[in-house]
């Protein structure tokens, strides 16, 4: 039996009273998926990998995909009157559209390639999303309207450029985790997992260890009971890719825990909370999982800036308990 697309999926979940607004949305979001894992199949050779030559506002070196896919994010929002503005990784304010005093009260933010670090080396890739709503104002939105904590989300998910291409999201109030699977032959997302729950009891820990001498001595101990087995929930597997969504993706699956947490030189971590650890934190509660930073429900973290960073400590919920609980929060 032919598995639903993702379009299917998305209007059938839909309230019978839905306006349509956010559907339309979550399809968009998945062109854009679609247009940025073709650039990433043919970067190679059309002359696309490598630096755009600038930093940006998180002082990072910014590479020409990360460019070309939040010019596509961008666009795909351009005809969609009901996106009032976005926040981007890669833009240092908000971004607003010439008709923005026209526009409606959906806010769209994302991390338009992350992971850029694994561009070159064919390493797996992703896109990362957030959908809030203003507060019932007219007119431009402004930066106050997108520092809402993550338990304000419409819907969250995210794209994973790997062998194949997913997309998986969760809509406010479904509790549900929906995954789907690109058929580039057609250019269509399949269903290929509903109802996602991230297992207990095992998985892996993921953890950029060369931070060690950067952590809290509650963190090394922490780490170090997941690799020898100590753990009260056991012990878990070393995996870490350097890109936070294909490490999420195999914990959401797999089972176990992804963290970044603060270091000496970073006391707010690295990760980003709007369009990072705020969207992956709902993921991971409407799969049964947790997220924190350490001491805070992720969700309930109020942003202070756009680009607000925090630490986070996100998988299975009793691996999150014992982190929080290992970490005295
Ligand atoms: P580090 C990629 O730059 C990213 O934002 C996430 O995708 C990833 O989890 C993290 O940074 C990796 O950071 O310090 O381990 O290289």
């Amino acid at each position: 039996m032919q598995a639903p697309t993702l379009i299917e999926h998305i209007l059938r979940s839909q309230p019978h009273k839905a306006s349509g607004e956010l559907s339309r949305i979550l399809a968009r979001l998945s062109l854009a998926g679609r247009m940025i894992a073709q650039r990433i199949l043919n970067a190679g050779f059309l002359g696309e990998h490598g630096e755009a030559g600038s930093i940006n506002v998180q002082g990072e070196e910014v590479k020409k995909l990360d460019l070309l896919s939040n010019e596509i994010f961008i666009r795909v929002f351009e005809t969609l009157p009901s996106v009032n503005a976005l926040g981007s990784e890669e833009m240092d304010d908000v971004f607003y559209y010439d008709d923005a005093e026209n526009r409606g009260k959906y806010l769209v933010l994302f991390d338009p390639l992350d992971g850029s670090g694994n561009i070159d080396i064919n390493g797996s890739l992703g896109s990362i999303f957030s959908v809030h709503k203003r507060s019932g104002k007219e007119g431009r939105a402004d930066l106050a309207d997108f520092l809402q904590p993550g338990n304000e989300q419409i819907a969250a998910g995210y794209i994973l450029y790997g062998p194949a291409t997913v997309f998986v999201y969760t809509v406010r109030g479904q509790d549900s985790v929906s995954v789907f699977t690109l058929d580039r032959s057609i250019g269509e997302f399949f269903l290929t997992a509903e109802g996602v729950r991230i297992p207990e009891g095992k998985g892996s820990y993921s953890v950029n260890e060369s931070n060690e001498s950067k952590w809290d001595q509650k963190v090394i101990d922490l780490v170090r009971s997941f690799r020898v087995g100590t753990a009260p929930v056991g012990k878990r597997a070393a995996r870490y890719t350097g890109a936070l969504v294909a490490d999420f993706h195999r914990t959401l699956l797999k089972g176990g825990i992804f963290m970044y947490p603060a270091l000496s030189d970073r006391p707010r971590g690295k990760l980003r909370y709007l369009y990072e650890a705020s969207p992956l934190a709902m993921i991971a509660e409407s799969a049964g999982g947790a997220a924190s930073d350490g001491s805070i429900r992720t969700l309930d973290l109020q942003p202070s800036q756009l680009h607000e960073r925090c630490p986070l400590f996100i998988g299975s919920k009793k691996d999150v308990a014992y982190a929080v609980q290992s970490l005295g929060g």
